[in-house]
């Protein structure tokens, strides 16, 4: 009525655009714990959310797996941000193209879907050393994720650049942030640093002010929560679909016995190991669960809803040795290729019972092409390509150096050496402990001899005549994500000697 009186008085009224939208000033997102819920601009409010990874889709693709999600019914989304991705060298930075992490929550904020930013340091992930640059690992005796003052100069120098782009981006300024995540998993790590988790605590609030509900994620477990929790951050867990959803969500009141319940990883499909066949969890057990989880009013983030892809040498590492391989399916509801799947439709069909599904057409599986034949020509071996594949021309050392002393962050180091003596007959070249990190290929004057590779073979029989090449062409095959051994050099042999002939 007011608005058609002003029209007709021929006066021009600003009105909100759309009622009940809030204005800028009015934005606010926090945590009413009297009532266990989130208040978003004041309000009770409840998400359902999936995660996305940027990093793991091109950007040409954001606003299609975007929009899948929106039609699928999701409040928000969940993406990680890899510092490994952004700070390739120290202090060398680079958010423009696939990593114009702006440009992607302008995506997302446009379509109407919330984000809830998982800033690290630490991602896991299944990253290369779970988004820490191997940079860090120049000083070969640094603790990651502690307060080694080296490894704490590094992350505030990295933070100084990051948050104040995310500030911006925040809900109460206009943006669809409304929860920024620090560290990841920190109860599952060995260090059990306070220290380290209220120095983020402070840098985060420092750069996005004292309003932004800053939070951890951990295990379902009081094991977990015990060194991950920390007071000022609210304590989420993750937990997996077909257990007891009373019972994890009990872990959670053990370190926030009042505020809204969250599942901040729900997986609807778990990762894969070079090797091991393609995991998958079935839809109806997922379904189900999800279903627990939202009748009781909990929020929630499916980990993942696309998982996307690992290009380049992004992929981690579990260990025993385990690599990841290129395809981040991860099984979940969007396949790698963006496709819509049975998984979708019927998680969909769950969300729909709790949320308002956006009417229109979902933007469709892409067409797919068969373009034929591509055939594969061998231009020659690494031996006879070196020039091209190394025109700065070999480093020589009397010791084999590490990838990070070589700042040959990813992919493959070749060393040569001659034999020191005639080798007639086989003779073992041996690296001792758990060997290469990760593989190598071995030959003698070009003709190979066989494969060392870490935790599998660290032995191998070659012949050779005294000055003969001895080439181990080493092969990162991804840093260790997870646990104590995050700090994963990729080298020829621990004794930083060339593995050698007894
Ligand atoms: O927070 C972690 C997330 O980044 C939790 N996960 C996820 C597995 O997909 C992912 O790494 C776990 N990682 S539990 C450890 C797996 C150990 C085999």
């Amino acid at each position: 009525m007011l608005r058609f009186l002003l029209r007709a008085a021929g006066l021009v009224a600003l009105l909100p655009v759309g009622l009940g939208a809030a204005t800028a000033s009015q934005r606010s997102f926090g945590i009413n714990y009297d009532k266990d819920y989130f208040l978003k601009d004041g309000k009770p409010f409840r998400y359902i959310s999936g995660s996305i990874h940027y990093s793991r889709v091109p950007r040409y693709y954001w606003k299609d797996r975007l929009l899948k999600m929106k039609m699928a019914g999701l409040d928000a989304i969940q993406t990680y941000v890899p510092w490994n991705y952004h700070e390739f060298k120290p202090g060398v930075y680079n958010f423009s193209g696939d990593r114009d992490i702006e440009y992607f929550l302008q995506l997302a904020n446009e379509i109407g879907l919330l984000v809830i930013l998982r800033a690290g340091p630490y991602i896991c992930a299944e990253w290369d050393m779970g988004g820490l640059p191997a940079w860090l690992l120049e000083k070969e005796s640094i603790v990651l994720r502690s307060s080694d003052l080296d490894y704490l100069s590094a992350v505030e120098r990295w933070m100084g650049v990051l948050l104040p782009k995310m500030k911006p981006y925040l809900y109460q300024n206009g943006g669809p942030v409304i929860m920024v995540q620090v560290e990841n998993e920190y109860g599952s790590y060995f260090a059990c640093d306070y220290d380290y988790l209220r120095y983020l605590q402070k840098l985060f609030h420092h750069h996005l002010g004292d309003e932004v509900v800053l939070f951890t994620t951990d295990g379902a477990s009081k094991h977990y929560l015990r060194c991950g929790a920390l007071q000022g951050l609210y304590a989420t867990v993750d937990f997996a679909p077909g257990g007891n959803v009373t019972a994890a969500f009990l872990t959670q009141r053990g370190s926030e016995p009042r505020g809204p319940l969250v599942n901040s990883e729900f997986y609807t499909g778990w990762l894969d190991h070079w090797g091991h066949p393609h995991s998958v969890v079935p839809t109806n057990t997922i379904a189900k669960t999800l279903d627990e989880i939202l009748a009781r009013g909990a929020n929630v983030n499916m980990y993942m809803f696309i998982g996307g892809t690992n290009f380049a040498y992004w992929n981690g590492a579990n260990m025993p040795y385990a690599s990841q391989p290129t395809s981040y399916d991860y099984d979940a509801p969007l396949s790698e290729a963006g496709d819509l799947t049975d998984k979708y439709f019927a998680l969909r069909e769950v969300i729909g019972r709790y949320n308002h599904l956006p009417e229109g057409p979902i933007p469709p599986t892409t067409p797919k092409y068969a373009y034929g034949r591509v055939t594969m020509e061998k231009l020659g071996t690494v031996a006879e390509l070196l020039d091209d594949l190394s025109p700065s021309g070999p480093i020589r050392s009397t010791y084999p150096l590490t990838f990070v002393q070589l700042q040959q962050y990813f992919g493959f180091v070749l060393y040569r050496t001659t034999f020191p003596k005639n080798c007639s007959e086989p003779t073992p070249l041996f690296s001792p402990l758990n060997g290469v990190h990760d593989r190598a290929y071995v030959s003698v004057d070009g003709v190979p001899q066989g494969v060392l590779e870490r935790g599998k073979s660290n032995m191998i029989n070659i012949t050779g005549k005294a000055g003969a090449n001895l080439d181990v062409l080493v092969e990162n095959m991804g840093r260790v994500n997870y646990g104590r051994y995050n700090n994963d050099f990729k080298l020829l042999n621990h004794e930083r000697t060339l593995p050698f002939i007894p």
